[in-house]
């Protein structure tokens, strides 16, 4: 069976619906902190349950007899930065308490998410390289950068089968947006149809790598259903889809909605956005395990439009 801890999150939302839907509702176990959307809470299983609470992770693991586990719970790179202590406590705390488990037999396969947050201001920013000069500068980047040098040594010493990818800004229309620098993609879509303008909290040029939502969760299952002998990258697969900036999702959405304003006003988002790459090289991915991306920029404008536009009618 699977667990997913931090299933009410922006990825774990849409990673439980899908699973189940794979799988079979009884064979996917969701759980956060706090319950989440309706349809998640409604397609299956549900535990409350605390990502740093060792005790609690096994006591689950145990009772729904889980094999593989999914370790979503995260806190975001703007978040972090308000709260640096509670964001690496809760993001390396998190890790280990599976990767241990891992360790220990106790499950069988392990999901982890890295991000392009591990790149910093030394690193190439276009077309940044599977391996190359990370010195990520945000409180989330230095977990993360961390938490692929755990997975890695875990992998090595005790033989655990950890799988990580590095997610680009990810956007959904099922979650609202949380704390991530990226989310301003996500807020655009909202805000365009609420109140056809949007200020933008980073400027105009910002480009950054991002990705549609469904490519994530094909990604994300993709490469856990792989043969292990496959996963050559045990620390974290660099993984693109799209790169784009403000000024260029703004002209997307103007094809539906011309009348659509953004404006500038950048905040402290803006330097944690200007430490990241704007495109990713992911050769390996594509080579490893047959990863690509199929959705668009203009495809997930229509998408994302499609689908919200019911709740500001
Ligand atoms: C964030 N959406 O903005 C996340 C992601 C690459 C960005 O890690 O913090």
């Amino acid at each position: 069976r699977i667990l997913i801890i931090g299933a009410s999150g922006q990825i774990g939302t849409e990673l439980t619906v899908y699973l189940r839907s794979k799988f079979g509702s009884h064979k996917v176990i969701a759980s956060d902190i706090r319950e989440g959307s309706e349809e998640m809470m409604q397609s299956g299983p549900f535990e409350i349950l605390d990502a740093m609470d060792y005790e609690a992770i096994q006591e689950v693991v145990i009772r729904h007899e889980i094999t593989d586990v999914y370790l979503m719970a995260a806190m975001l790179s703007a978040t972090a930065e308000k709260f640096p202590m509670k964001g690496w406590n809760l993001n390396m705390n998190s890790l280990f308490h599976v990767l241990n488990l891992a360790k220990d037999k106790k499950i069988d396969k392990v999901f982890w998410p890295s991000s392009i947050a591990v790149f910093g201001p030394t690193t190439p920013k276009t077309n940044t390289p599977q391996c190359t000069v990370m010195e990520p500068s945000t409180v989330y980047g230095i977990s993360k950068q961390t938490g692929e040098r755990w997975c890695e040594y875990y992998h090595n010493r005790y033989g655990v089968d950890v799988r990580s990818i590095r997610y680009p800004g990810l956007i959904s229309y099922k979650t609202l947006p949380g704390g991530g620098t990226t989310d301003y993609a996500v807020d655009i879509y909202h805000k365009a149809l609420k109140h056809k303008e949007y200020v933008c909290f980073l400027n105009a040029e910002t480009t950054l790598p991002m990705m549609f939502m469904d490519d994530a969760i094909r990604a994300t299952v993709g490469i856990m259903e792989t043969d292990k002998e496959n996963i050559k990258v045990r620390s974290s697969y660099n993984l693109s889809g799209l790169s784009f900036n403000p000024e260029e999702i703004t002209a997307s959405i103007q094809k539906h909605i011309p009348e659509f304003k953004i404006s500038y006003d950048p905040d402290f988002r803006q330097a944690i956005a200007d430490s990241w790459p704007q495109s990713i090289d992911d050769s390996e991915a594509r080579t490893d395990w047959g990863w690509e991306h199929k959705v668009s920029l203009d495809e997930m404008t229509a998408i994302m439009l499609d689908n919200l536009k019911d709740e500001y009618l």
